[in-house]
């Protein structure tokens, strides 16, 4: 632990960056200069634990663990080291003294967004984790220069801008100008001495910035290395000479565009030849930095996987496969067999995702011109997996392979490189198992294992809900933080009639506080008496908005019909972005839009019913809404959420849970027991039999009379300026098609709505629901995976 630092001394530290880092007085400074300043002093109190970490897993040699991802969700960086490193209340006063007021300051930073939804953030809380668990940790990723689109509403409809985060100078980075590693794309392989070697026809450069990961109290600071693509060189000064400044400017494009924008789809895949490069470009960048650290201080290559564990999130590094036995054998004269036995005794891939047209694939044809040696490694990796499985006598049947139909399968290229495959949440690597890697399980029993997610408590409950905080440290004691099945401490308090107000107090403060900011963004009047319910993530088919739009508009009809029915006042509160190309997807945005309009305008649901969405949701309005949120709306169709970790954060936060069993809820439905969540819906079998069987929307529509009305007030436009066109595409879709099912689980979800409501209308059993909601939650505490991590896959010790 850092030693205490005085307000007064972090207060003169801040003053002196002010002057001397951002060159401004104090007299001029702005808001974003006194964060910037105050963000400077705080990373000079991570330097010296950073330094002494670094230290410490040199002189005893750990065994390090690489995460490599396409994506880190981080949000504000502020946050995390001022809570870990317990600064608050130092920092505030601090500010107070130079008259800064301390959470404005906060949330001044602007989010880096460098993901799309729960894989990125997912990473980001595995960071946490890893830094207060004490493992000899890298993260390594791209450093884009814009991360997610920001997203505002034109009319209801999604609007899409560049983000730029890096506008302002980022206060956490070092830029490590020795850390560059040329990357080359295209050209051939030629032989030299009886060697392949690989002659790339361009190069780029990939640069190093890191950013010090500090744990829990500061006892550990692991590295986040992100990759900024460079040009080889500036410009060519001969076309430069000539005039032809367009020609001169030609080498730094591709560089430019490498590390330019996130690709902003999650569970879509990307065929973009520019995502290939992103991909390799990240991974081979890490790898060679990997491999320098490693040899450092080891000479022999065998030992790699003793020494060293990387984690594939996903497939988007799953090329690091063939690089590693390229390395090996180009560059360090290895034969095949051993370096593809060194490969998969270190490699090791996360599945997220079973939708099959999710998993990656790359044109042959594409992978051979971009990376031509990598495709002949790739061949032979797969011949030799096919040799020895027909030489073990478990021939590999035709649906396993690398290369199929001309493609190169990432998934089944990860799954033969890996020493463990693991899934998300106990139903998705059980489903797993039993359809997309159904083959390769066959083959390789004892490698796919499960690591259910989780996600730090310190930013989504210390740090975001400090008042339900206070209240479980009363309980538990403190120092939960770091261990959160402490949180057990609260199950028999929930008979407490005095702890339930206090936990309820809690809420209601941020429901109040949640209600003012959707006054003064939203520029509505919501009651912080009202039930607060919240579907907030991607906008996704499978995720169901949709049905939770049109159950809202049956709840309308239904409180119209019968104006003196006793249905709880309801805020319902949506958020989320959809990927640019997905039109679908952009137009239930605008149906929930219309919805919405339409209810908050009838004079008649004041009060009692509200429609709230506010755009650009991202990490930081994340931490505001979860604290103030009643109902957690988690309603995917059954098998294809893999797990989630939105529903984790808000269970943890005291909120009940309207769901399928679906992903990890499975999980929290039984942590939390039957009577302390609502579930509803076909489950994963039903789902795959009613496909089976030949579904039929239509029939499910018409057997509902309140879907129908909807359906029917959609068509005529009631929603939509009396335009019947407008949202045409999606009832259409509705009662023609309906991949995930909303008609079939419309009603189940609409009783267990009911069932919501009526459970609100006791208020001493809800507030004692909500309490053993938070007690058992121990469980999904990234803390609690990673451990997870480290016994079953990198078998690595953490040091706390
Ligand atoms: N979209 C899954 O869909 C899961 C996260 C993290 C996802 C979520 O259910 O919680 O990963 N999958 O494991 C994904 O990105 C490429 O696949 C997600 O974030």
């Amino acid at each position: 632990m850092p030693r205490e630092l005085a307000p007064a001394e972090l207060a003169e530290a801040t003053r002196h960056h002010l002057v001397y880092s951002i060159g401004k007085t104090p007299d001029a400074a702005k808001l974003s200069d006194w964060r910037l300043a105050l963000s400077r002093a705080i990373r000079d109190r991570i330097v010296d634990p950073w330094v002494a970490t670094t230290r410490h897993v040199y002189a005893h040699d750990l065994k390090r663990v690489y995460y490599l991802s396409m994506e880190f969700l981080i949000g504000r960086l502020i946050e995390d080291a001022v809570n870990n490193l317990g600064l608050e209340p130092a920092a505030r006063e601090a500010l107070a003294s130079l008259g800064v007021d301390f959470d404005a300051a906060m949330l001044d930073e602007p989010d880096a967004a460098l993901g799309n939804g729960g894989l990125g953030r997912l990473a980001a809380c595995f960071l946490d984790s890893m830094s207060t668990l004490g493992i000899a940790a890298h993260g390594y990723g791209i450093r884009y220069d814009h991360g997610l689109f920001r997203q505002s509403f034109r009319d209801g409809w999604q609007i899409e801008d560049a983000e730029d985060w890096l506008a302002q100078s980022h206060p956490w980075e070092f830029e490590r100008t020795e850390a560059v590693w040329p990357i080359g794309f295209g050209g051939e392989v030629t032989t030299r001495d009886g060697r392949p070697r690989w002659e790339p026809a361009e190069t780029v450069l990939a640069a190093a910035y890191d950013t010090p990961i500090p744990g829990w109290q500061g006892r550990w600071v692991n590295t986040l290395r992100l990759w900024s693509a460079k040009p080889t060189k500036i410009f060519d000064l001969e076309p430069f000479n000539r005039g032809d400044y367009m020609a001169a400017a030609a080498p730094a494009v591709l560089a430019q565009t490498i590390s330019r924008v996130l690709y902003p789809d999650d569970t879509t895949p990307q065929g973009k030849e520019l995502r290939l490069k992103q991909e390799y470009f990240f991974t081979a960048a890490s790898l060679r930095d990997l491999m320098r650290r490693f040899f450092s201080d080891h000479d022999d290559a065998g030992l790699l996987p003793s020494r060293v564990a990387i984690q594939l999130n996903d497939t988007h590094p799953a090329i690091a496969g063939p690089e590693l036995v390229r390395i090996l054998m180009d560059e360090r004269g290895l034969g095949f067999d051993e370096a593809f036995a060194i490969a998969r005794g270190t490699l090791h891939y996360t599945n997220h995702t079973l939708m099959p047209e999710a998993l990656e694939k790359w044109p042959a044809e594409l992978m051979a011109r971009v990376l031509p040696r990598h495709m002949q490694i790739i061949e032979r990796m797969d011949a030799a997996h096919a040799a020895e499985m027909r030489a073990a006598g478990r021939p590999r049947p035709d649906s396993v392979g690398c290369i199929r139909d001309g493609e190169v399968r990432m998934g089944d290229l990860s799954f033969i490189a890996a020493r463990r495959v693991n899934g998300v949440s106990a139903l998705h690597t059980d489903l797993m198992r039993r359809t997309v890697f159904r083959d390769l399980h066959a083959l390789h029993p004892d490698r796919i294992v499960n690591q259910t997610n989780g996600v730090t408590p310190r930013r989504w409950l210390r740090s975001c809900n400090p008042k339900l905080s206070a209240v479980i440290t009363e309980a538990a004691g403190e120092g939960w933080e770091a261990d959160l099945d402490r949180l057990a401490a609260l199950g028999p308090l929930a008979g407490d009639a005095a702890f339930r107000e206090r936990v309820m107090a809690a809420k209601q403060a941020n429901k109040r506080h949640l209600a003012d900011w959707i006054g003064a963004t939203c520029g509505l009047t919501v009651d912080p008496g009202a039930m607060f319910d919240v579907q907030i993530k991607r906008i996704h088919e499978y995720k169901r908005q949709l049905m939770n739009v049109l159950e809202l508009a049956a709840l309308w009809n239904e409180m119209r019909r019968d104006p003196g029915a006793p249905v709880p006042p309801r805020v319902r509160i949506f958020g989320g972005k959809a990927a640019p190309g997905y039109a679908m997807a952009k137009a239930i945005i605008k149906l929930i839009n219309d919805i919405g309009r339409t209810i908050n305008a009838d004079p008649a649901m004041k009060g009692r019913l509200a429609v709230v969405y506010p755009p650009n949701y991202n990490v930081t309005m994340a931490e505001r809404l979860i604290p103030a949120a009643d109902l957690s709306e988690q309603i995917s169709t059954a098998g294809m959420e893999a797990s989630g970790t939105g529903n984790m954060k808000l269970a943890m936060n005291g909120a009940l849970t309207i769901g399928t069993m679906d992903g990890a809820n499975v999980e929290i439905h039984e942590a939390v027991g039957a009577d302390n969540i609502f579930i509803f819906g076909l489950d994963a079998e039903d789902v795959s039999r009613l496909r089976a069987e030949g579904y039929d929307p239509g029939a499910h529509v018409a057997r509902s009379g309140r879907l129908s009305e909807v359906v029917a007030q959609i068509r005529a436009g009631v929603f939509s300026d009396g335009d019947g066109e407008r949202h045409r595409a999606v009832a259409d879709n509705l009662t023609g098609h309906d991949w995930f099912m909303v008609a079939a689980d419309f009603d189940t979800y609409w009783d267990a709505q009911r069932r919501v409501d009526a459970a609100w209308a006791d208020p001493n059993g809800w507030a004692r629901k909500a309490v053993l909601n938070i007690a058992p939650m121990g469980r999904f505490s990234s803390d609690r995976t990673i451990r997870g991590y480290a016994r079953d896959v990198w078998q690595v010790t953490p040091q706390f």
